[in-house]
């Protein structure tokens, strides 16, 4: 470093989790790498990390000023900002009486095909107004925020007709102008079948290819397309069809995979190049080995497993496989109705046996690697954008340990201290 940088803001003195890896998502023993600096230093000038190091290597060599912001980490831990990339973020209504049936033993699939589930969301949704819907997210993001989330991934799918899920599409639009989170919008039209096409799938299905995909692009809605391929639900045939008019209007693909069977989503992911496979709880070993032969990213939901009481998926077949596996909450009304990012880091470790290592990575950069966006986010590496997240405690792995427990003191998005409560 030639010249003296100027800082406008400098974390110093907390064990810096920095993530950081080559270019390509993190597989296989490198997973088990985790990259940290000891008492370390993270400076940032505008909304870029400019310098990461010891105090030693970078003392005397940043231009620290009057202007400069000094946030003292010792005895904390610094992370990159979390991302979790996969939430039904946009929802109207609830459905904890659902909640407390699957408790006393009633199962997920049916609930959804006596009428209940996802149906029941979107009778909510449809009733909601476009600032209602923004008011709640405004709130659940708040929720994630203070939790270190700096990046979440939010899909539609709770309308199922045109202008209810434009709706949820504009609510993410709105908020994404209004408040720090960077949101990744996913259009998933394809997440039940409305009462409106209950005998004529192929209708809808058509409905969703002539009409709402073209116009979810022309308005520049979402990036990503989804679909919820299951039984009962859209078969891999139909998922296919929608797929393939997704990627020739141009958007990018994640998919609902081999979560309550195993139907094979995880081979279509591969087969489609898709940008990730999501749940997998039921998914083969042939499903596995399509993913290994691919660039799809598994993201496991296990919160949702959790809360439906299902196996787990197989998480230690596929990272002893090399896949770059990241993890979500799934956040929604219905089989995951968590916001905790952590609190998943800590069922992956108590019920996938990850190790904290593995679910570092999983929360940061290969989860920024599933939404596209690892040149920007997911690691604190000089050049990349200033998402932090301070907790308050002195190694990371007491992070997945304190199960439950927020532990964030501070977090930082695009250079700027957005949440700051001091020590807990
Ligand atoms: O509302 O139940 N699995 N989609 C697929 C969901 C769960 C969300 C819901
Ligand atoms: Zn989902």
């Amino acid at each position: 470093m030639g010249n003296r940088v100027p800082i406008d803001l400098l974390i110093r003195g907390g064990q810096v989790v920095t993530a950081a890896h080559s270019s390509y998502p993190v597989r296989g023993r490198q997973m088990q790498e985790l990259h940290i600096v000891d008492q370390g230093w993270v400076a940032c000038q505008g909304e870029t990390i400019v310098a990461v190091g010891s105090k030693e290597t970078l003392q005397g060599k940043l231009d620290i000023t009057d202007q400069t912001q000094i946030i003292d980490a010792t005895g904390q831990v610094v992370t990159p900002g979390l991302v979790d990339p996969h939430t039904h973020l946009i929802f109207g209504g609830s459905r904890e009486d659902e909640f407390y049936l699957r408790a006393q033993g009633a199962d997920y699939m049916a609930i959804m095909e006596a009428g209940g589930g996802i149906a029941s969301s979107v009778r909510a949704t449809r009733k909601e107004s476009l600032a209602e819907l923004v008011q709640s997210g405004r709130q659940r993001l708040g929720w994630m925020l203070n939790m270190g989330v700096t990046t979440v991934e939010c899909k539609s799918g709770y309308g199922l007709d045109l202008e209810t899920e434009l709706k949820q599409l504009e609510a993410v639009r709105i908020l994404q102008q209004e408040q720090p989170v960077e949101l990744v919008s996913t259009f998933l039209g394809a997440h039940a079948w409305p009462d409106e096409y209950k005998d004529d799938q192929e209708g809808y299905v058509d409905f969703l290819i002539h009409t709402v995909l073209p116009r979810v692009k022309e308005e520049d809605l979402a990036e990503y397309v989804d679909v919820f391929t299951e039984k009962g639900v859209f078969s891999v045939e139909q998922s296919r069809r929608i797929f393939q008019k997704a990627k020739e209007l141009g958007f990018k693909l994640r998919i609902h995979a081999d979560e309550m069977n195993t139907l094979g989503g995880a081979e279509l992911a591969a087969e489609m190049g898709m940008s990730s496979a999501d749940h997998l709880l039921m998914v083969s070993d042939q499903g596995i080995q399509a993913l290994g032969e691919s660039d799809v990213i598994p993201i496991l939901l296990p919160a949702t497993a959790f809360s439906l009481r299902k196996p787990y998926a197989p998480a230690r077949k596929m990272l002893d496989a090399g896949l770059p596996v990241a993890l979500a909450t799934d956040f929604n009304p219905g089989s995951c109705p968590t916001a905790n990012l952590s609190l998943v880091m800590s069922i992956a470790c108590l019920y996938m046996a990850m190790t904290p290592e593995e679910v570092f990575h999983a929360v940061t950069i290969n989860a920024a690697h599933s939404l596209g966006r690892s040149d920007r986010i997911g690691s604190i590496e000089v050049g990349k954008q200033a998402d932090l997240a301070i907790f308050a405690v002195d190694h990371y792995k007491k992070i997945p340990y304190f199960f439950g427990v927020n532990l964030v003191t501070t977090v930082v998005k695009q250079g700027k201290i957005v949440r700051s409560d001091g020590k807990r």
